[in-house]
């Protein structure tokens, strides 16, 4: 059995233990593990029971992810799962930590499952683009319901133990030592002559099923699983469970799960798996470099961002002080703090006792001297160099020794912020996404000097507030905003040439992207991206850039805040303007710009999409990011790209390099080398048949 999985017998009960960390994942040896100890424990006649228990951290948390991918090797888990189901004798799972996707699975098959109240299962297969492929699908809602476990599947969630205990998919919940809790359970069952319960002969309740279930279902879930595939293969399944026998079910999910595993939007969910954990690993700084504490967090400028950034820190109990230059402005900045957190309480995402405690540990003040005892200090007023400067001038003054001191900033030059103070060791980035209490991307950026301390605090802090932080270099515009400046050039040059914005706009809906690039400039503000082109130095020698967002911005139409920007807005919903279509026929012919007939769906995917993948190849070769897959990163959690397309470089693997170049030649041709010149690595990658996962 290998040192995975043990057994052994104490009187007449065995323990069949797993012991492969990091999260006993159900690899090969695990797998082969199990199959020797389950043939043993049937061959053992001392044995009245099995106790199936892991070692470390958590129960088995799923199928090994790293073996996806490699063509599959017995035994495969549906067979050791019905081998153990098959067992004369019981077998009890003992849950602690996360029992997930194959790890649930097996619980499943055994006879009863027992867990200690701070476990969680579940079966989160949808967000690798797959499902429970190893009978999950088949045997949840045997235990809780055809809906509760659509529901459970499709949306991935992890289950806390005592919900499922309610539910029914934990028969017995632990208090105390799981070992100990688990054996006075079983003896338990031994004593009261307690059968093997095969949960694949429970009858499915389907009194709650009318006949419109499933297309109710199907509708139900269509707005938030919009594009990804994997869901309906799960409704698929559960439809088979209801109406098939089970075997014949069992046959149809196997096929589904290989549909899931086959397609393009599981290779490329699994992939920012991995990546969602890559980023958080700096390549230079050692993981065991020293942390400074950070107990006590100031925010410089109470405006929407700072405000945002400031709840991050107090959602977590770190107090923090809010600095404005007078009373009035303070008093604003704190207000938009509390309509914040009241909104969540109304939305019932929060108590208003949970929002009192974290009003109570944030404070104003209008003096500098009332950021001196901060550990972090986070700058956030708008984007002027010189205001910049002149803050961390002062701060420099009143910052305690070995205070980070961080800008908000979402172009600017670090290095440059940082000649502002006598510490750049100290200085680095912070950039959160807007609003920056929601979105999950923080960018941290190193500058030149920045101390490597000061990066794994940073790093290690974005974790704490619940932030995916992603390390990049200093150039304009990092990396997300870096290539979202190409995306946006692309999306107004096709308006100047005649592309409606609403079709560019339901293109890029369509392809997946939350909103199209013109909706999301409003959103934003043409009015900001005008204030960015003017302080892009090098921006390129191009008249037409963004050159309808700042005609629409000379005409006062600014975006959503003005409720005219690209498209009117009558509350939230972009509508099109007929006026808009005008502005962008006069700048056309003022640029000169060639009116286009017939653009195709394919070259506003290709011109949208292959412009940032340039951009993205550009800025790997100047190490503005360690990694690709930190690039996918960026654009999944900041951008709203789907995760089913993998993120920018992933989706550019997914096409294949040598199209994209082949692609990029087309527009080279029409539009010369400026924008269209492939990138050297993305050019060497394409003619070598590479990929940049590679
Ligand atoms: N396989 C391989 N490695 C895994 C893994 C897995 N299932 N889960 C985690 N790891 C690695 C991870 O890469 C990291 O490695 C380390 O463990 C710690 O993880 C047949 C087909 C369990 C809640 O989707 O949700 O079963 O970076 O940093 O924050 O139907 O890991 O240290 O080298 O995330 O404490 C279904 C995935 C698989 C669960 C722990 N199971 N894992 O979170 O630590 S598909 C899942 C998680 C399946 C069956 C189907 C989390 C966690 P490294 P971590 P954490």
């Amino acid at each position: 059995m290998g040192e995975v999985v043990n057994y052994n017998r104490e009187n007449e009960i065995a323990y069949i233990s797993v012991n492969s960390p990091p999260v006993n994942a159900l690899s090969l040896p695990v797998r082969t593990g199990l199959q020797k100890a389950f043939q043993k424990f049937s061959a053992d006649s001392e044995a009245k029971a099995a106790i199936l228990i892991c070692e470390g951290r958590t129960w088995i948390a799923g199928a090994d992810i790293t073996e996806f991918g490699k063509p599959p090797e017995d035994p495969w888990l549906p067979k050791i799962v019905e081998q153990m189901e098959d067992c004369e004798k019981i077998i009890v799972a003992a849950i602690h930590g996360t029992a997930l996707g194959g790890g649930f699975e097996t619980a499943m098959g055994c006879h009863y499952r027992c867990a200690v109240t701070t476990a969680m299962v579940g079966l989160p297969e949808v967000t690798l683009g797959l499902l429970a492929g190893a009978t999950g699908t088949q045997r949840l809602p045997r235990l809780i319901g055809v809906k509760a476990a659509l529901d459970a599947m499709v949306s991935g969630a992890p289950i806390p133990a005592k919900v499922a205990y309610e539910a029914g998919a934990i028969d017995e919940l632990i208090e105390g030592d799981l070992r100990e809790g688990a054996t006075e359970y079983v003896k338990r069952l031994l004593s009261q002559g307690a059968k093997p319960i095969k949960v694949r002969e429970i009858e499915i309740d389907t009194s709650d099923i009318g006949e419109h279930f499933f297309a109710e279902y199907r509708n139900g879930m269509a707005k938030r699983t919009r594009g990804y595939f994997a869901p309906e293969q799960i409704v698929k399944c559960v439809e088979a469970a209801v109406s098939l026998p089970y075997q014949e079910a069992v046959k149809k999910e196997g096929e589904l799960f290989m549909e899931c595993m086959m397609s393009s939007h599981s290779v490329a969910q699994r992939h920012l798996f991995f990546a969602d954990r890559a980023c958080g690993k700096v390549l230079d700084v050692p993981k065991e470099t020293p942390l400074r504490p950070i107990k006590k967090v100031a925010v410089i400028g109470g405006g929407t961002m700072g405000g945002g950034i400031a709840m991050n820190f107090a959602n977590v109990g770190i107090p923090v002080v809010l600095k404005e230059i007078n009373e009035a402005a303070l008093e604003k900045g704190l207000e938009i703090i509390r309509s914040n957190y009241n909104a969540t309480v109304t939305k019932g995402r929060m108590s208003a006792e949970q929002m009192q405690d974290r009003l109570n540990i944030i404070s104003g003040t209008i003096d500098y001297s009332g950021v001196g005892d901060c550990d972090l200090i986070v700058e956030a007023v708008f984007e002027n160099m010189a205001l910049k400067k002149e803050i961390f001038g002062e701060l420099d003054k009143v910052a305690k020794a070995g205070a980070i001191l961080a800008s908000n900033t979402s172009t600017l030059d670090i290095d440059e912020i940082a000649k502002a103070t006598n510490r750049p060791g100290d200085v680095i980035g912070w950039h959160f996404f807007a609003p920056a209490n929601v979105m999950t991307l923080l960018e941290i950026v190193r500058g030149a000097g920045t101390s490597k301390d000061v990066i794994a605090t940073s790093m290690a802090m974005a974790k704490k507030i619940k932030k995916i932080a992603v390390l990049v270099g200093v150039c304009f515009g990092f990396v997300g905003n870096r290539m979202f400046f190409p995306y946006v050039r692309e999306a107004q040059q096709m308006i100047l040439e005649g592309v409606s914005p609403e079709r560019i706009d339901q293109v890029a809906f369509d392809w997946g992207m939350a909103m199209g690039p013109n909706a999301v400039s409003d959103l934003s503000g043409l009015d900001v991206l005008d204030k960015v082109k003017s302080e892009w130095e090098d921006r390129p020698e191009d008249p037409s850039l963004w050159a309808v967002g700042s005609k629409l911005v000379e005409i006062g139409r600014l975006g959503q805040k003005t409720k005219a920007g690209i498209f009117t807005y009558a509350g939230r919903t972009a509508v099109p303007d007929e006026a808009v279509a005008k502005v962008a026929k006069e700048e056309a012919v003022r640029l000169n710009v060639k009116q286009l007939e017939n653009v195709s769906d394919e070259e506003i995917i290709e011109r949208l999409m292959y412009s940032m993948i340039n951009e993205g190849a550009l800025i790997l070769e100047e190490e503005i990011a360690m990694r690709s897959s930190d690039i996918d990163v960026v654009f999944v959690h900041g951008y709203g790209m789907p995760r089913y397309r993998g993120g920018p470089m992933r989706y550019g693997d997914t096409v294949g390099l040598a199209k994209v170049v082949e692609a990029m030649e087309k527009y080279r041709a029409r539009y010369g080398d400026m924008y269209w010149t492939p990138a050297p690595l993305l050019a060497r990658l394409a003619a070598s048949g590479g990929s940049f996962s590679d």
